[in-house]
Parts: C-alpha cells; structure tokens; sequence
C-alpha cells in the first residue's frame, strides 16, 4: 500500500504543513489556487500520474453536492487541505444531492485503490452494500458531516460533524427565551419548517431536536422540504404564505432556504426579522447569514462549522500512525442572535 511508503519525516513535514493549513491564509491561498485548477474527476488515473502520487495518502471525497454556501466551505476546507503539498492527492466526486452518484463513486474509490474514503453521506441509509465492499478491499471509511444508519458500525472507522439534535433543541431554547423577553411566553405560536432533504441526518435531527423542545402553545402548521436550496426554500415558503395568513415563525433548517424565505415574504408584502412580522430561525450560520441579521431580515442563526478538512485529516494521520479515534467526534457549535451579528461577522471563517 502507498502509504505504508511514506517516510517519517515526510510525516513530521506533513503535520506541520497540515497545521499550517488551518491558518486561514494559507487556506484562502490554496483555495484560489484549486479555483484555477480543473476539479479531478473520479477516472483512473494515467500510468504517470499514479506514479507520481506514489508518496502520496490517496483520499477519494464523496460529497454531498454544491447545494448551500455550507457546502462550498466544505467542499474548500477538503480541496485546501487535502493538497499534494500536505502529502496528499484528492479525488473529489460531487454526487449532486444524488445517493445514487454517491454509491457510484465510492465504488470507483475502491477500484482505484484509494488509501482512505471519506463520505458525507445524502441520506442515512441505504449504505450496507457498499461499505461491505469497501471493507473487503481494506479501505478504511470515514465520514464527515452527515452521520449514516447502518446495521454494523464496523463498517465506517469514524464519524466527525454537527450535533444536529442539539442544533434543533438550542433554536427552540432561542425562540423561547426570545417571546419571554417580548412578552409572548403565552401566546399562541404558529410555527412552519423548511426542513432539508428529508432522510439526510442534518434534516432528521434538527427536525428531532426542535420538534421535541415544542412548548405547548407552539402549533407547527407544516414542515416540508426546501432540499437545502435557496430556490427551493422560497418556492416552499411562497406556498406556505399562500395556505397559511398567520405565520409567527420560520424554522429553516439551513440558511440558503431562509434566504430563500425572506424573499417570499418580502414578495408577499410582509416583514420578517426583530422589527418585522415573522422570526426567521436558521441554521449553519454562514457569512451571508451575518449580513442578512444585519441587513435586519433573520432573528438568529445556529451555527453549524463546515470546515471538516483539517478534522478528517487529523484523523488520517492518527490512523497512519497507527493509533485509534473515537468513533463519534461533535464539533463544538455557537448560536448566534441577530444583536450579536455585527460583532461577530469578521470573525467568521466562512
Ligand atoms: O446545514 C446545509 C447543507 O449536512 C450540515 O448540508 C450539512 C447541511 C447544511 O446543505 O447547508
């Protein structure tokens, strides 16, 4: 196997490359770089280039799609850290929200003979099959962001990402503290939810954690999918606007489908935000959600931090040690209140 090629000082070289790639310069700088860069497609490569990637740690990225700002942060954080300097060679695939075009590249991983593969799985299930394969080449599985629900978590070496549930339950423990703070503790609330695409993990436990943490005078007047999309989460509020004339507030599960809300309630003539008619609750906390509580439009934001590639490869490099990671691994999270929003925005990574 090529890794077991890599030489312990190319390991020192590459920790302190790999630190150094948490800097956010050194991000940015390599993220321009791979902009200018054709995406590498999930082909064999030629006989040179496998040669030349001898020394390298072969990592095949399974991502999700290209659907919010969240994603391509996630997307950069993997293309700028997983780079030829750092010791590796990346094959990104992006399976365009499609678990099908997911499974298909993981399979293509394994006949390459990546050294490891890493999945932010669509959906939760459905992933029993090719993780058998994938355990049968040897290839070790890590995955990142969504969490899946398989049968045998011998399957995968680790997950690292959100606490979704507990996202959902701090934007319930927000809207709550805030209608005690407005006088609203006992009135009646009428909820709507954009919720993500349904089956993905991100959407299963943000719709858990809010749902559970209901207080009883909150009404949830419906929930349906904005699949993660800007367009499709105004689409869904348009409809939402239309079906229902008492709309209190909005529960996006991300931040795309908020703004995709806000411009159909402006549309519609409404207000939305502090001063306006309908709360607007996000989540990933991305920069333009900054801009959007500035600008007045979104009461709060639960942050949700893409910026796995450094975890993963964290990850990596104990594995190639030969030490053990904890199966299940949370990135610490903030909530971020509107009030909040000018302070904070030039603090944010993404
Ligand atoms: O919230 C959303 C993205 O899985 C946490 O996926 C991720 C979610 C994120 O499309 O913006």
């Amino acid at each position: 196997m090529k890794k077991k090629t890599v030489s312990v000082l190319l390991s020192v070289f590459m920790a302190a490359t790999l630190l150094a790639g948490c800097g956010k310069a050194t991000s940015e700088e390599a993220a321009t770089e791979e902009a200018a860069t054709e995406e590498t497609e999930t082909e064999e490569p030629a006989a040179e280039e496998e040669a030349a990637s001898d020394d390298l740690i072969v990592v095949g990225y399974a991502q999700v799609g290209a659907e919010s700002d969240w994603r391509t942060a996630n997307t950069e954080s993997f293309k700028s850290t997983f780079t030829e300097e750092n010791g590796y060679k990346l094959i990104f695939d992006d399976a365009q929200q499609k678990q099908e075009n997911q499974i298909k590249a993981i399979r293509s991983f394994i006949q390459q003979e990546v050294d490891y593969i890493v999945v932010a799985p669509v959906v939760e299930t459905g992933w029993e099959t090719v993780l058998q394969e994938a355990k049968e080449a040897g290839i070790p599985v890590i995955l990142s962001d969504r969490q899946m629900d398989v049968s045998d978590d011998s399957l995968y070496t680790c997950w690292v990402g959100g606490n979704f549930i507990k996202e959902g339950q701090d934007a319930a423990a927000w809207l709550k503290n805030y209608l005690e703070e407005q006088g609203r503790a006992d009135d009646e609330i009428n909820i709507v939810t954009l919720q993500g695409t349904i089956g993905a993990s991100a959407q299963v436990g943000r719709t858990e954690g809010f749902g559970s943490s209901m207080e009883d005078n909150w009404n949830m007047l419906d929930m349906q999918t904005g699949e993660f999309t800007q367009s499709k989460g105004q689409e869904v509020m348009e409809s939402f606007l239309k079906q229902y004339d008492d709309i209190d507030v909005v529960v996006a599960e991300n931040d795309n489908m908020a703004f995709g809300a806000i411009d159909a309630i402006k549309a519609a003539g409404k207000t939305c935000g502090p001063d306006g008619d309908i709360i607007i609750i996000s989540f990933d906390a991305v920069k333009a959600a900054f801009e959007s509580m500035i600008a007045g439009d979104m009461n709060v934001s639960v942050e949700c931090n893409p910026l796995h590639g450094p975890r993963v490869a964290e990850i990596i490099q104990t594995l190639e040690a030969g030490g053990t990671v904890d199966k299940i691994m949370y990135v610490d999270e903030e909530v971020f209140p509107a009030e909040t929003a000018a302070d904070v925005i030039g603090t944010r990574a993404y």
